[in-house]
């Protein structure tokens, strides 16, 4: 699942468990997303922060959300950015991870992000998101129970500072271990049924995943039959996966999928361009590609990536099983 989003909002309108503040260390307010916090929260917030001592740079402290739609507020200090030798890139990072660690010990599900020492403090944007995305993706690894994190960016600068990140964390690796075989069947289980069904059926999909896509059979496919796998993680977490299978001159392109919810994450056209680098690497001249004829969106999107319609082929898959495909084509 899908669990950072990056949007573009005043982080006082959010509706999370919890909105991070980009405080000063007395934390009894300032500028910025700051002074916007203590306004909306009213007066009370500032009662409550003159009870807190403080914080250090780089740490965390949680109050209430008082008059916010959140039902907390975590405050953190950013760290004045001083051209980086005075462990700026630390200190940011620890305000991600002590902030989410404060999440975690309030039962904190929903928890949204203003571009931390970013304004007022000077710090780079660029560098800021990439110790945010990264802080923030490795914490989830190993809490689940953090449900979604929220990157809410005031300004269209961070907003696409922070997208482009978003796409450059998409990683296309060879499926080796057995683990990562099991992590492509269960992927494979879930993007049949959410896509095949309805052009199909579900039984067809029952017969295609046990017979073709799970565990024992892709292990057999890769062993015996030539076949590569490839999985595709978007911010670490399993988004698709390819198979293909070098005949001749030819890459067959016999598997491509993403997950429904990953779609639109620039998966498409990294896979695509992965595609065709292993293919050249490989020394074929062209890729080849089977889809269903009822599958127009696959097709659409075929064509769009320059796969011209190259025939069609009826194959008989067994127990009655019939697969209409449209032969699709790239040349390189
Ligand atoms: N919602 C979301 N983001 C906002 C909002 C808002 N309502 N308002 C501003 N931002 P800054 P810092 C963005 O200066 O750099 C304060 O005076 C803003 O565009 O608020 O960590 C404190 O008291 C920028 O991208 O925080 C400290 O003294 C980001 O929030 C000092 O500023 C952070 O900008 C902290 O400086």
């Amino acid at each position: 699942m899908t669990r950072i989003e990056i949007i573009t909002a005043d982080i006082t309108h959010l509706n999370v468990d919890a909105i991070v503040n980009a405080a000063n260390r007395s934390l009894l307010g300032g500028g910025g997303v700051d002074g916007a916090i203590h306004r909306s929260a009213g007066h009370e917030l500032l009662k409550a922060c003159q009870l807190l001592g403080g914080c250090n740079t780089g740490d965390a402290k949680i109050t209430p959300g008082f008059r916010l739609p959140s039902k907390f507020i975590i405050h953190t200090v950013g760290p004045v950015w001083q051209g980086g030798r005075y462990h700026e890139k630390g200190l940011l990072a620890s305000c991600y991870q002590q902030s989410l660690r404060l999440a975690t010990e309030n039962g904190i599900k929903t928890i949204a992000f203003p571009n931390i020492s970013t304004g007022v403090y000077g710090f780079p944007k660029r560098e800021a998101a990439s110790i945010a995305i990264e802080s923030v993706q490795s914490y989830l690894k190993t809490h689940p129970e953090i449900e979604r994190v929220i990157f809410c960016c005031f300004d269209d600068e961070n907003f696409e500072i922070y997208n482009k990140l978003n796409y450059s964390t998409i990683s296309i690796e060879r499926v080796q271990s057995e683990k990562e075989v099991q992590l492509v069947a269960d992927l494979a289980y879930t993007i049949w049924n959410e896509h095949y069904v309805q052009i199909i059926g579900q039984d067809q999909v029952n017969y295609m995943v046990t017979n073709f896509q799970s565990a024992e059979a892709m292990s057999k496919q890769i062993q015996t039959e030539g076949y590569e796998y490839y999985i595709i993680r978007h911010l670490s977490e399993p988004s698709g996966y390819i198979s293909t299978k070098l005949t001749g001159d030819e890459l067959f392109l016999s598997k491509f999928y993403v997950i429904k919810e990953k779609r639109g994450t620039g998966i498409g056209k990294e896979g695509l361009k992965f595609i065709c680098e292993r293919a050249r690497t490989l020394g074929a001249n062209s890729i080849k590609l089977t889809v269903n004829k009822y599958n127009t969106n696959s097709i659409k999107a075929y064509e769009k990536m320059g796969f011209i319609n190259f025939g069609s082929v009826v194959a008989d898959i067994g127990e009655g099983y019939v697969m209409d495909d449209f032969v699709m084509k790239l040349d390189l």
